[in-house]
């Protein structure tokens, strides 16, 4: 690809390409650019490119002449690429311009300066007007340099074989989940536990669910065009509902933390495996996981007696005033969301957990309609829960 830049400020484009991936594909010949001074086009005695605007009004306007005789002198006959003026008024440079505009041989781009060019010479020498975006810029420079880096990245051979030019939220139409690396632990912050393990399928799943939150929380608009498949959708709507969930828990004064989805699936196993004797094992799972989904289904089965310990009513409550825990999680079956929130919560919902950290101790309340809500404590000693 060869690219003219026609500008005032040829010093301005220089470093940039001089640098990086710009550097190294102009360097490698994949990319040419030629920087091409107005100012050397100009007829006038000192050399001046602008004047005062016509009809009066702030600021300079540049003139056609440098502009129309820089392009005549520096474009081939047949020059048969696109001619792009940098400017707010232009077409917005999306990814789609941009694979659009890699498509061409050549490009030449005009940069403008002051309060813009003379029409005559727009009209002459112009294909199309392109912004960068709603913003005023003091010039059209570091909009053809937008223009070139975004460009010439789809040039083959610019990029190493590492680096993919297939932006992840242009195929997936979606927005880029979070990257870590080393080290695992930054100052107390750590990465992801998921990330750090090897279970690949795991990984995927983890990385679709942050796109989607993300690409939720602040570009819901693309979620109308973005590929999605049945199990995104299902998730999707498990999204929404968590946001409403997290208004209601916050409004509630209850500081919560939401935990993954792929978390909240495995909690109900997790939770039997945690809490049900073996010999009840089987029968529970097929009551709260095999897929019947009713409000309150899970703790149906602990209310019918597949948990041993339980103690109903008031008196559970109380016990857990008394001595609350430090974190408890909160499982909401219907929507199948996992929440942990620290201190003994109440929640407004008709079936919460609440448990300390290493779910030794838990209080179930289960939602029974016209009944109120109905407790259980539930004394675990030694209980292990390898993932929550
Ligand atoms: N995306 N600028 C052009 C001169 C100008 C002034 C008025 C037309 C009308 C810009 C952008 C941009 C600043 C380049 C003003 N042209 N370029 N220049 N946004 O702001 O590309």
């Amino acid at each position: 690809m060869r690219i003219k830049v026609f500008t005032l400020f040829p010093e301005m484009l220089r470093p940039m390409l001089g640098a990086s991936i710009l550097g190294r594909a102009i360097a490698a010949g994949h990319l040419q650019v030629d920087l091409i001074d107005i100012r050397e086009y100009s007829a006038d005695k000192h050399r001046n490119t602008d004047d005062y605007p016509f009809g009066g009004g702030a600021g300079m306007v540049m003139a056609a002449q440098p502009i129309v005789d820089a392009f005549a002198a520096n474009l081939p006959e047949g020059f048969r690429g696109r001619r792009v003026y940098l400017s707010p008024r232009g077409r917005t440079l999306t990814q789609k311009v941009v694979e659009e505009l890699a498509r061409e041989e050549e490009l030449a781009l005009l940069c403008g300066h002051y309060e813009g060019v003379d029409q005559r010479a727009l009209d002459r020498v112009i294909d199309e007007e392109l912004s960068i975006g709603d913003y005023v810029l003091t010039g059209g420079e570091l909009g053809a340099l937008v223009v070139i880096d975004a460009v010439s990245r789809l040039i083959p051979g610019v990029l190493g074989s590492d680096e993919s030019s297939e932006d992840e939220s242009f195929t997936t139409g979606l927005l880029e989940y979070p990257q870590y690396t080393r080290p695992a632990d930054f100052r107390g912050d750590r990465v992801p536990e998921v990330l750090l393990g090897g279970n690949h399928a795991d990984i995927v799943a983890w990385r679709r669910e942050q796109s989607l939150e993300l690409t939720l929380a602040r570009r819901p608009e693309l979620l109308e065009r973005a590929p999605l498949t049945d199990a995104d959708r299902d998730m999707l709507a498990r999204l929404v509902r968590a946001r409403e969930v997290d208004a209601i828990l916050t409004q509630a004064g209850i500081a919560h933390e939401r935990l993954e989805l792929r978390l909240a699936d495995r909690f109900p196993r997790q939770w039997l495996e945690a809490f049900v004797p073996e010999e009840n094992r089987k029968a529970a799972k097929k009551q709260c996981i095999s897929g019947r989904r009713h409000a309150g289904y899970l703790w149906q089965a602990f209310s019918m007696g597949f948990v041993p310990d339980c103690v109903d009513g008031k008196a559970a409550r109380g016990k857990w005033r008394d001595n609350p825990p430090e974190t408890c999680w909160l499982y909401l079956p219907e929507e199948k969301l996992l929440y942990r929130a620290s201190g003994a919560i109440e929640p407004p919902f008709e079936s919460f957990v609440l448990a300390d950290g290493d779910l030794k101790r838990t209080c179930v309340c289960t939602g029974r309609p016209g009944k109120g809500p109905y407790y259980h404590e539930i004394d675990k000693s030694g209980a292990e829960n390898p993932e929550v």
